[in-house]
């Protein structure tokens, strides 16, 4: 099964929206590997966004994602990379389609309120960001006969 991470931006987080994401999470039928609140230092921050370092937004990024604690999420699944990013929606939510999550409860591309990996390479890397192995388990949803 693929792993993929998201997280609840500090914008969702404050807003109150940790329980919209999981509500959405877990009526699409994905499963949760891992889960955390974590307040990431600088240092984390760069590291989880290693591939932006040196773009215009690259310190909007780091202090937007620093400024409160974030929800770390390791979601399981067929296809959950893909699954995922699609359930979130478009980096933009001013143009992210209503039915994600970006599209239906955010306006601002820099408080987009979730982030998720966007390659098996990515969510390698971004998983260690928050999360040793035994931190993530394995189980079995109650419904997975209705969902594969
Ligand atoms: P996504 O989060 O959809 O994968 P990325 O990886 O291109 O989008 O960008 C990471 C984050 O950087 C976005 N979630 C958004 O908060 C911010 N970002 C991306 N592009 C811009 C931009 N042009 N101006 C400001 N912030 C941006």
């Amino acid at each position: 099964m693929e792993r993929t991470l998201l997280l609840v931006k500090p914008d969702g987080v404050v807003r109150g929206l940790i329980g919209e994401v999981i509500r959405r999470v877990e009526a699409k039928g994905l499963k949760i590997a891992g889960l955390k609140l974590k307040w990431l230092s600088k240092e984390e921050a760069e590291e989880l966004y290693s591939v932006h370092k040196g773009k215009a937004f690259f310190n909007d990024l780091v202090s937007h994602i620093t400024s409160s604690p974030v929800v770390a999420m390791v979601v399981e699944g067929e296809k959950a990379i893909e699954v995922v990013r699609r359930l979130i929606g478009s980096t933009d939510p001013k143009s992210s389609p209503p039915g994600t999550i970006r599209g239906d409860l955010g306006l601002s591309l820099t408080k987009n309120v979730v982030h998720a990996s966007d390659s098996l390479e990515s969510a390698q890397r971004e998983i260690k960001v928050f999360f040793k192995d035994n931190e993530i388990y394995s189980y079995d949803r109650a419904d997975a006969f209705w969902l594969s």
